[in-house]
C-alpha cells in the first residue's frame, strides 16, 4: 500500500476503529439468531455506534468538512468543498444473519468528485483503498481490473431487489439476458465489496439500482483507479448521487451495458 495522503490515512484509521467495534458486535449477533426478537435492534445499534466512531474520528481531523452518512443527518461543511460519504456497515443484512461478508465504506468528495475511497472487510482483513491518480490497493497489493475479453468467461455481481422493490422485474429481465452469456452471477449483498471485487479483478462487472451514494461512492473510485469504467445505469446521470451504477473492466463495459439496456 502506498503511504497515502493525510486524508486517506485518517480514513483508514476511522475504518479500522469502527471495524473493531463491529467485529465485537458481530460475535454477539451469532447468539441472537435464535432469539424471538432477532438481532434487528442490536444490529441497528451496532451500525449507529460504528457511524459515530467514524464521524468522531473524521470530524476531529477535518472539522470543516461536510458529512453524508447512512445513519445520520447530512451536514454542510464550513469549507464548502469537501464532504465525507460514509456507510458504516455495508451488507447490513449479511451482518444481521451472521454472514461474514460486510464492510465499512468511507469516501471523500471534493467539489462533487470522489477523490479518495476506503472499503474495509474485517472478516477477511482486506483493506481496499484508492486516491485520485494514485492507483487502487488491497492491503499492499496494487489492484487492476480483470483482463477477460469473452463474456462467457466473466462473472458479474448485482443486488437483486427484495421484498416489494419496484426494481425487481427489470433486474430479473437483466439476469435472464446475462445468464446464458456469462460464467455466472453473484449476489453477495454488499455493494461496496462488489465494486471492490471489480477493482480486484475478481468480478468482471457489477450493476445495481435503487441504492445510495454511501453504498457505492468509495467502491467507484476503487474501480476507476484500478483501470475500470464506472457509469450510470438506465441512461445519463450521476451513478453515485442517483444510486444507479454499472462498473466493469474496459473490455467488457460496452457489451455489458448493451445487454443490460436490452432488458
Ligand atoms: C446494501 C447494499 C447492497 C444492496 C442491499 C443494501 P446496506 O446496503 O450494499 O448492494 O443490494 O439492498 O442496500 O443497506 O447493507 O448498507
Amino acid at each position: 500500500m502506498t503511504t497515502g495522503s493525510a486524508n486517506l490515512n485518517v480514513m483508514i484509521k476511522a475504518a479500522r476503529k469502527a471495524a473493531r467495534s463491529l467485529v465485537r458486535d458481530f460475535g454477539e449477533v451469532e447468539n441472537l439468531q435464535v432469539s424471538m426478537k432477532g438481532a434487528g435492534d442490536f444490529v441497528s445499534k451496532a451500525d449507529l455506534k460504528a457511524e459515530q466512531i467514524i464521524r468522531d474520528t473524521l470530524m476531529e481531523a477535518r472539522p470543516a468538512y461536510g458529512w453524508l452518512g447512512e445513519e445520520s443527518e447530512e451536514v454542510e461543511g464550513a469549507d464548502g468543498m469537501h464532504r465525507w460519504i460514509v456507510d458504516p456497515l455495508d451488507g447490513t443484512t449479511n451482518f444481521l444473519h451472521g454472514l461474514p461478508h460486510w464492510a465499512v465504506s468511507i469516501a471523500l468528495e471534493r467539489k462533487g468528485e470522489i477523490i479518495a475511497g476506503v472499503v474495509y472487510d474485517p472478516a477477511k482483513d482486506e483493506m481496499f483503498t484508492a486516491e485520485k491518480g494514485q492507483g487502487a490497493w488491497m492491503n499492499d497489493r496494487r489492484l487492476r481490473v480483470s483482463g477477460r475479453r469473452d463474456m462467457i468467461e466473466m462473472i458479474f455481481a448485482t443486488g437483486v431487489p427484495f421484498a416489494n422493490s419496484k426494481h425487481l422485474p427489470k433486474t430479473l429481465k437483466e439476469i435472464a439476458i446475462l445468464m446464458p452469456r456469462c460464467a455466472g452471477l453473484r449476489r453477495w449483498g454488499a455493494a461496496a465489496l462488489d465494486l471492490a471485487y471489480v477493482a480486484a479483478g475478481r468480478y468482471d462487472g457489477y450493476w445495481e439500482r435503487g441504492i445510495n451514494a454511501w453504498d457505492v461512492a468509495a467502491g467507484a473510485i476503487l474501480v476507476k483507479e484500478a483501470g475500470g469504467f464506472v457509469g450510470p445505469l438506465d441512461g445519463p446521470g450521476d451513478p453515485i448521487a442517483e444510486g444507479r451504477i454499472v462498473a466493469a473492466n474496459p473490455l467488457a463495459y460496452e457489451r455489458f451495458c448493451e445487454h443490460l439496456a436490452a432488458a
